[in-house]
């Protein structure tokens, strides 16, 4: 029942500044809680430029990536490590279409947003991607391993 280490993953969740701004940081946390996954690192953190330019370098070429790095460094963040079995794709579809406008009801975005430019949460795209991320927005020691007490039921 418990699941092997070699399939537990972990990505980078990030509610963005308009999510702390709105006041949506506790309802964004706790449906990654609810779905049974397990939190591994968390700090609210004002984000500096070169960061949001690492994090976003594959956009470097889009036309709204200067209004992204705007956007991103606009204020406070919320940085989350989440783990567990499948816990990439999964939070994937917890958030929902880039476009809050196409995501589905019962996704975060779907549920708390309306423009692409103001979608509230950062979900990591692959595992490798989740490491990376992990890697670029907490240091070691900022990272808490620990066993849930249910994680024979969850994990
Ligand atoms: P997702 O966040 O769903 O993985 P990406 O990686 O394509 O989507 O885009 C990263 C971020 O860039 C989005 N969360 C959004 O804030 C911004 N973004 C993406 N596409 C657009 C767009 N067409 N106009 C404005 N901002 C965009």
């Amino acid at each position: 029942l418990v699941a092997s280490l070699e399939q537990v993953e972990q990505t980078y969740i990030m509610v963005k500044p308009d999510g702390v701004q709105r006041g949506l940081v506790g309802e964004i946390i706790s449906r990654f809680e609810r779905k049974g996954f397990k939190l591994t690192g968390l700090k609210l953190f004002q984000c500096p430029k070169e960061l949001a330019e690492e994090h976003c370098k594959d956009l470097k070429t889009k036309s709204f990536y200067p209004t992204l790095i705007d956007y991103i460094t606009s204020g406070p963040v919320v940085c989350m490590v989440w783990e567990g079995v499948g816990v990439v794709a999964s939070a994937r579809k917890l958030i929902g279409s880039t476009n809050p406008l196409q995501a589905e009801p019962g996704t975060i975005r779907g549920d708390l947003a309306v423009q692409t430019g103001r979608n509230v949460v950062h979900g990591s795209d692959s595992p490798e991607n989740g490491k990376r991320e992990t890697a670029l927005w907490f240091k070691e020691g900022e990272l808490c391993e620990w066993t849930p007490a249910q994680a024979p039921w969850l994990m």
